[in-house]
């Protein structure tokens, strides 16, 4: 009888040991005799889970285009036919919005995710970022290549990530990275060219994604359960929604921002 009471004593110790590793530091290994911390976490069920979709949409006076001058580097004018707009603030001719990082922002900390191993790609192009807003997972190797015959400096300004700026020559080798932590969002400007803006969004869950020409996003391969769904844009704030993803099933939200005073 008293093997059986202390059985979940020393799981409930576990597991509080493990979200403590899992909260902060991760300089400490676990020395946990009894699990190892992969049995701790809540795998994902995947013949049950389900997803949310949504729309992101925009109400109200759509605001002016801003337009971009380059005139400063004659190589970054020359790749663009015609005037170059900023696309922070820009609205779909829909009326939704691109460029919005839709994902799960509570809900997610039980489960573990297997890191991709691909890396996420951010190209420089006509002296703009693509994509402009990107997501990318803890860890998980940051890519940055130029298409530009100029030079250009990357640089994200974190506010708890490591703080890098590199130059890229033309023709010079790509630039690997990794985030270490979880941010939302860090900007990224070039030292070169000051219009040069990108956002990227680093997640401990792999639920995330960013709207396009359409305004829709969808997030996939959900377990069943409450959760909390984050919608950041660069210009019109941040919104956040409570959603239940029923199994199998599909939890429809929407999300409506406003001109910024
Ligand atoms: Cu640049």
């Amino acid at each position: 009888m008293n093997a059986k009471k202390l059985f979940p004593l020393v799981v409930t110790v576990a597991t509080l040991s493990l979200l403590a590793a899992c909260g902060g530091k991760k300089t400490e290994t676990s020395t946990e005799e009894t699990t190892t911390p992969s049995e701790q976490v809540t795998p994902i069920d995947q013949s049950t889970v389900g997803q949310v979709t949504g729309t992101v949409k925009f109400e109200g006076e759509k605001p002016k285009p801003k337009r971009i001058m380059m005139d400063q580097d004659p190589v970054c004018v020359q790749k663009h036919s015609g005037p170059a707009y900023a696309e922070d603030g820009e609205v779909n001719s829909d009326g939704t919005l691109p460029n919005v990082f839709v994902y799960v922002k509570e809900g997610a900390d039980k489960y573990s995710f297997t890191m991709p191993t691909e890396p996420v790609t951010l190209d420089q192009d006509g002296c703009m970022y693509k994509p402009h807003v990107l997501g990318i997972m803890v860890g998980q190797d940051f890519h940055v290549i130029s298409s530009d015959p100029t030079t250009h400096n990357i640089h994200p300004m974190p506010a708890n990530n490591r703080e890098w700026n590199m130059s890229q020559a033309p023709g010079a080798m790509p630039i690997d990275q990794k985030f270490a932590r979880q941010e939302i969002m860090i900007p990224v400007k070039c030292n070169q060219h000051p219009w040069m803006r990108a956002y990227v969004g680093v997640m401990k869950n792999p639920f995330y994604v960013v709207t396009g020409s359409d305004g829709t996003f969808a997030l996939k391969g959900l377990p069943p359960g409450d959760y909390t769904i984050g919608a950041w844009t660069a210009t019109f704030g941040e919104q956040e929604l409570k959603v239940t993803v029923p199994a199998k099933g599909t939890a429809t939200v929407s999300f409506t921002f406003k001109p910024t005073a």
